[in-house]
């Protein structure tokens, strides 16, 4: 980071080039309203955006007190700096910045648990947003069910006033509101989960339930759980990102973010508590979000994870560099136009192939460095949504799946651990020990890799594994994956 310049502040907002959008209202006077629980880039890309747009129009009682449930290294960053920050959204016609206001305050939660139970204790506090990734739901992801044998739920029964998991918070603070004669606040997911929602509802009412059959009863009563459909690109911040962002800021920024031009939130529109006016700041609200959220994890979410195991397994370092590589970008165009497009029901007005040139235009934006790696992450907990509900569908109906099989087969070569070149993959995936094992354990023969692999049920559920429509297209893919290797395999199958 360059040293010499001043750091980001309220200070020394004033020394900012007048081009650059700053919050223009009274940072002083916000009030928090909401409370955001996993203060990642992506949050501070998207959700977080929404509502500096709404401290700009004056609605000023909903500023965020964000927390992160494990590191403290966003607080770090950001204490110094009056929890601002900047948002650089990206593109081939160059780079946009504008610093952000939302963040009044920022929470580590295992440091000060109670400090952050308090923050959602208060009555001004009418909404809970989440942004935890798929494995923070400590769900099964097969069945979206409360996995109770999660070490921090385990955790959270015994010690329920001391949580360390989000439904931990959640029912903790809904236990204390209550027990104060404060209404619940609204809990609002936006992590890519199908029916999120419901799916968080689902896991929280179990949790209460677990420690309190009266606290399940009022979680189911009294709490609204509206889901979400959330979309932008955000790739992990780099250190020459933030070099280069100070350099243009002539302030240093610690941990800016880094984006594309594009955002949509649509949101489910039951507040009971209340809400910013977010449809005045683009996001659209609606009665049901499901077919945005299905068309998004089929069309978006598919493409990228078959992008990244693919192309990581090709030697390529980001999405973009994989799309550059025609027959990739071929094969996510069938998956989608072929394969994935065919399952939707699609949201009223949607016009789909818009959409999907557009998705295929952002997944080749220059400028955002999208690292294969880092969507290759968590496969265990994306697969079902991304890619085995629509096969399912597909199965049913009788229609092939050659394309989603090269994915799911790339994943099961990609978990292995070993790239093509014999070089070390380094796995994130809260099942990556037992995947790894399951690998080791079956040797390079695609039949009895595949036959393993799918018996791990919290992916595969318990029928695909003895689905022939499924196993027999996922091991022919993986046969030549481990034969040819992925740039032949997608040659041969775009
Ligand atoms: C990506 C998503 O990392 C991943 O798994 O597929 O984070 C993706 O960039 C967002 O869902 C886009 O909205």
């Amino acid at each position: 980071m360059p040293a010499s310049l001043p750091r980001l502040s309220l200070r020394t907002l004033g020394e900012l080039k007048p081009e650059i959008r700053r919050p223009g209202y009274d940072i002083a006077s916000v009030g928090a309203g909401i409370v955001h629980l996993g203060v990642g880039a992506f949050h501070r890309a998207h959700q977080a955006i929404y509502v500096d747009d709404a401290l700009a129009a004056g609605e000023l009682r909903w500023g965020i007190v964000a927390a992160s449930l494990r590191q403290p290294d966003t607080r770090d960053a950001l204490s110094t700096q009056n929890n601002l920050y900047t948002l650089a959204a990206n593109s081939a016609e160059g780079e946009n910045l504008r610093v952000i206001g939302a963040l009044r305050r920022v929470i580590v939660a295992p440091e000060h648990p109670a400090a952050l139970l308090a923050a959602m204790a208060d009555p001004a506090i009418r909404i809970v947003t989440l942004t935890i990734t798929e494995k923070g739901y400590c769900h099964d992801p097969a069945t979206g069910e409360l996995n109770e044998e999660h070490p921090d739920i385990r955790a959270d029964l015994s010690s329920p006033h001391r949580p360390r998991s989000a439904t931990g918070f959640l029912v903790e603070a809904l236990r204390l509101r209550r027990a104060a004669g404060i209404a619940p606040f609204t809990v609002v997911s936006c992590d890519n989960l199908p029916a999120n929602g419901e799916t968080l509802r689902r896991v929280a009412l179990r949790h209460a339930s677990l420690l309190d059959a009266d606290l399940g009863a009022f979680v189911a009563g009294e709490v609204a759980f509206p889901s979400t459909m959330v979309d932008r690109i955000v790739p992990a911040t780099t250190d020459a990102d933030r070099v280069r962002i100070s350099d243009r800021l002539c302030v240093t920024d610690a941990w800016p973010v880094v984006t594309e031009p594009f955002t949509q939130w649509v949101i489910e529109d039951r507040f009971p508590q209340g809400r910013p006016r977010f449809e005045e700041y683009g996001a659209e609200l609606v009665d049901d979000v499901a077919p945005y959220e299905t068309m998004k994890l089929r069309l978006l979410n598919a493409s990228h994870s078959t992008l990244a195991y693919l192309g990581y397994l090709a030697g390529y370092e980001t999405i973009a560099e994989t799309m550059a590589d025609e027959s990739f970008a071929r094969l996510v165009t069938g998956l989608m136009d072929e394969e994935m497009g065919p399952t939707l029901s699609l949201p009223p007005g949607a016009a789909l192939d818009a959409y999907k040139r557009a998705l295929l235009e952002r997944f080749r934006n220059p400028a955002l460095r999208h690292r294969t790696w880092q969507i290759a992450m968590d496969g265990s907990q994306k697969l079902p949504q991304r890619l085995l509900a629509g096969a399912r569908e597909r199965i049913v109906a009788g229609s092939p799946i050659k394309r989603i099989a090269l994915g799911v087969a790339a994943w099961m070569r990609y978990v292995g651990g070993i790239d093509e070149k014999g070089a070390l993959i380094d796995v994130r995936d809260p099942l990556a020990g037992r995947l790894r094992a399951i690998s080791e354990a079956a040797g390079p023969d695609a039949e009895r890799l595949a036959g393993s692999l799918l018996g791990v049920r919290e992916i595969f559920g318990d029928d695909l594994a003895h689905n022939p429509g499924f196993a027999g297209p996922v091991t022919s893919a993986l046969e030549l994956l481990l034969r040819a290797g992925a740039k032949a395999a997608v040659r041969s199958s775009s």
